[in-house]
């Protein structure tokens, strides 16, 4: 499959393993599992034309590793974003530092009084370095890169958790612990 192909499905699978899995007739599980066979039948019947090989494919060679497998690979699901309710069980840890935040320019005012929420996801999310937070940022507009004392947080008794595929997330973060990175 050309790698365009593989970007639209990656897509199309982001929409319906984290925000709206009725779209192709499936139900998530309590953790955000779908089964793998079912998943590719629901797929195909929507038109979206796929097998498992290609399924291996988006899911090993996502830029975010975005999706994971069980271990034998009869299921599957998004690792994190889900705007849907599930429990990803993630597992309480101590965060490094300082993490980042990328967001738009137009957002910091906003960001700025009232704190960084979640919004429509579960979590706020949170980035190990500068150049992923950056990405992340310009997705909205403009990016702008926020510096989040993180073990401060934690010290104070925020939660932090870590997905599998290493996004930082953490509930909200108060006005107090946020700087802006000048470019
Ligand atoms: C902003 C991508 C105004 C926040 C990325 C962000 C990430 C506020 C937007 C993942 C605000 C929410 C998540 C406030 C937060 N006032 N704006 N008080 N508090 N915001 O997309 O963090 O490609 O839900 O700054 O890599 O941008 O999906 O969150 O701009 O890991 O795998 O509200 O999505 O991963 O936007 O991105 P989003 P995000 P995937």
């Amino acid at each position: 499959m050309k790698r365009q192909n593989i970007k639209e499905l990656s897509k199309f699978l982001s929409l319906v393993l984290r925000h709206k899995p009725e779209n192709i007739g499936i139900t998530l599980s309590n953790a955000g599992w779908v089964d793998t066979a079912e998943l590719i039948e629901k797929m195909n019947a929507y038109g979206k034309e796929f097998n498992l090989g290609t399924l291996y494919d988006v899911v090993e060679n996502n830029d975010k590793k975005r999706f994971a497998f069980n271990e034998d690979r009869t299921k599957i699901r998004a690792s994190q974003g889900h705007s849907v309710p599930i429990d990803l069980a993630y597992k309480e840890k101590t965060p490094p530092q300082i993490l980042f935040h990328g967001t738009a320019s137009r957002n910091l005012e906003s960001i700025f009084q009232k704190g960084l929420e979640k919004r429509d996801r579960h979590h706020v999310h949170l980035s190990i370095d500068v150049e992923t937070a950056i990405k992340v940022g310009q997705r909205h507009g403009k990016p702008k890169v926020l510096g989040i004392r993180a073990s401060e947080m934690y010290l104070d008794g925020f939660k932090f958790y870590e997905s599998e595929n290493k996004v930082w997330l953490t509930d909200f973060v108060p006005v107090k612990y946020l700087e802006l990175q000048e470019a």
